[in-house]
Parts: structure tokens; C-alpha cells; sequence
């Protein structure tokens, strides 16, 4: 029997999926953890009843949480991901090979176990098969108090700011990863949705531009995301997104992006006005 799958996405509003099978589901110390098989998106990894990624549309999520950064960075060698636990971003970021290690730091060592079981194409990375990859099980916030000076690039690829992510969208964390960053160094954060969470964005936007000097927003289409309009906050201590972004590396990358490519980079920092309006000061 088929199942529909919804997810609201305001009080009137929602998303609904056809499923054909429950592939896991229990409960771990955080959160509810669901992995379904969809007919229309491949595999859907849920927390708490919400989307995190689907098999078909992670690419989009996945290209535009990393390589932004990575071809923004001159030389970006040590990257640590903060949640992330499905491994996605992590698959992206090894195929730049100037990095030399990258730190996978997810609260929920159940998110980590059931992808490598269950996502096999997203968890590629943090199967235990590469050595540029360390695992952390640990929370985001705890991890980055005790490093300082140390990462060049930091992604947080959190769930969006309710139980254990909450911390992850305040101004205390932030100044936190800047310390954890050298003193080029970037980071990326989810920055929910321009359409839906004005709020959410307005705050975290204002704690941001209180701790880094540059701080600029980007977009990106993610169908199975609240109102598939879904943006990125691009914070930074001396390098610009766009004014400092390597055209021709990104060009010339020797590997193939489904959504990323050199034009799509400037283009994404390019908002509509009402998503330059949540987040004016
Ligand atoms: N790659 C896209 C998937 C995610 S899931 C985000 C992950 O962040 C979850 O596995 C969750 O366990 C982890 N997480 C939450 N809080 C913390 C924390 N404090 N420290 C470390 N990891 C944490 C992103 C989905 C975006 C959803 C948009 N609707």
C-alpha cells in the first residue's frame, strides 16, 4: 500500500510525497530518525518528521553548501563540517584536492551509522574508506570552544534552529567559529528559507554582521525544501564571494557538478528584493 508522506510547511501549507516503504525508523538520544524509499525522489532521510535530504535533490543542496567556499578560498586545506551527519557535503569537499583533511563534527552518531547503511551514494566519504576524513560524534558547539586558529573553511549543515541546532544560529557560536577560523578564513551556513523564515533570517543575519566583516547571502532551488526557494549565508574575514572568487579554477575544476558551475556562483549571490529585505539592516 502506497503512503503519503507530509510535511507542513506553515500552518496551511505543505509537502506531500508518495512512499513505498519504510526503510528505517527508531529514535535516537536527539531526535526522531526516519529513512524512506519515495517514487518520485529516490531515498528520504527525515528528523523529526522534517526533509533533510532526498537522493534525487541532495546534489543541489550539497554543490551549494561547498563548492562556493572552496573556489572562493585560495587554498582551503583543512575543512570541518558541523552536522552534515549524512555525509553529502563531506563527498563534495573531498573532490577538491587541495583539501587535505576534512572534520565531520554530528551530534547524532545514529544520523552517521543509518547513512552509511541506508545513503550509500552520500555517505561515499565517511564510510571509514578515506583517510583525508576524520569523524567526530560530538556537538557542533563543544567541538569548536576547544580549536583555535586551525580550519579554513567551516560549513555548519544544520537542521534548522530547533532542539540541538538551536545554539547553532547565535552570535556566541559565531564568535566561536571565527576563532576556530584562520585569519582568511571562511564560513557557510544553511540559512533556511527567503520565503518562509524572514524571522529566522533577520536574527541570524544580525548576529552574523557582529562577528564577521563580510557576510553576504546566496540562493539555490531545493524542491523537497520549504518553498523550494532555500539560501546560504556566506561569512567571511577577508575574502569576497564574488570580488575575490576564482573564475577560471572554477572553470577548470577537473570534476563534474550537477548544479554548481563558474556563472551559477555570481548569479546565486543575486537575491530578489524581498530576500535582500529579511536580511537589510
Ligand atoms: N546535509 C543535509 C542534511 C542536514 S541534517 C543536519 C544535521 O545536523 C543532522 O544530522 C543533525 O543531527 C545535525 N545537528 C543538529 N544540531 C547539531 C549540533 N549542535 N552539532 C552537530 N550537529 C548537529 C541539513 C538539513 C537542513 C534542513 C532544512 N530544512
Amino acid at each position: 500500500m502506497d503512503l503519503w508522506y507530509t510535511e507542513k510547511h506553515s500552518d496551511n501549507v505543505g509537502i506531500t510525497i508518495k512512499t513505498t516503504k519504510t526503510l528505517f525508523s527508531g529514535k535516537s538520544q536527539y531526535q526522531q530518525l526516519d529513512i524512506v524509499e519515495t517514487l518520485e525522489f529516490g531515498r528520504m532521510m527525515l528528523l523529526d518528521g522534517l526533509v533533510m535530504v532526498t537522493e534525487r535533490d541532495e546534489f543541489i543542496y550539497h554543490d551549494m553548501i561547498t563548492h562556493p567556499a572552496l573556489f572562493t578560498h585560495p587554498n582551503p586545506k583543512k575543512v570541518l563540517v558541523i552536522g552534515g551527519g549524512d555525509g553529502g557535503s563531506i563527498r563534495e569537499i573531498m573532490k577538491h584536492p587541495e583539501v587535505e583533511l576534512a572534520v565531520l563534527c554530528e551530534i547524532d552518531g545514529l544520523v552517521i551509522e543509518k547513512s552509511i547503511e541506508y545513503l550509500p551514494t552520500m555517505a561515499s566519504a565517511i564510510n571509514g574508506s578515506n583517510p583525508r576524513v576524520k569523524l567526530h560524534v560530538d556537538d557542533g558547539l563543544a567541538y569548536i570552544r576547544d580549536h583555535q586558529n586551525e580550519f579554513d573553511v567551516i560549513l555548519v549543515d544544520s537542521t534548522d534552529p530547533i532542539g540541538p541546532a538551536v545554539g547553532l544560529f547565535e552570535e556566541n557560536f559565531y564568535r566561536l567559529v571565527f576563532s576556530a577560523l584562520k585569519d582568511d578564513g571562511i564560513m557557510i551556513a544553511q540559512s533556511e528559507s527567503p520565503f518562509y523564515h524572514a524571522d529566522i533570517q533577520k536574527s541570524m543575519y544580525h548576529n552574523l554582521r557582529a562577528v564577521f566583516p563580510i557576510v553576504e547571502m546566496y540562493q539555490a532551488f531545493i524542491p523537497t525544501y520549504p518553498s523550494g526557494f532555500w539560501s546560504f549565508a556566506f561569512s567571511s574575514k577577508i575574502y569576497h564571494p564574488t570580488k575575490d572568487f576564482d573564475h577560471d579554477r572554477a572553470k577548470n575544476r577537473n570534476f563534474k557538478t550537477r548544479y554548481y558551475n563558474e556563472e551559477l556562483h555570481r548569479g546565486a549571490f543575486m537575491l530578489p528584493t524581498f530576500a535582500r529585505d529579511n536580511i537589510a539592516e
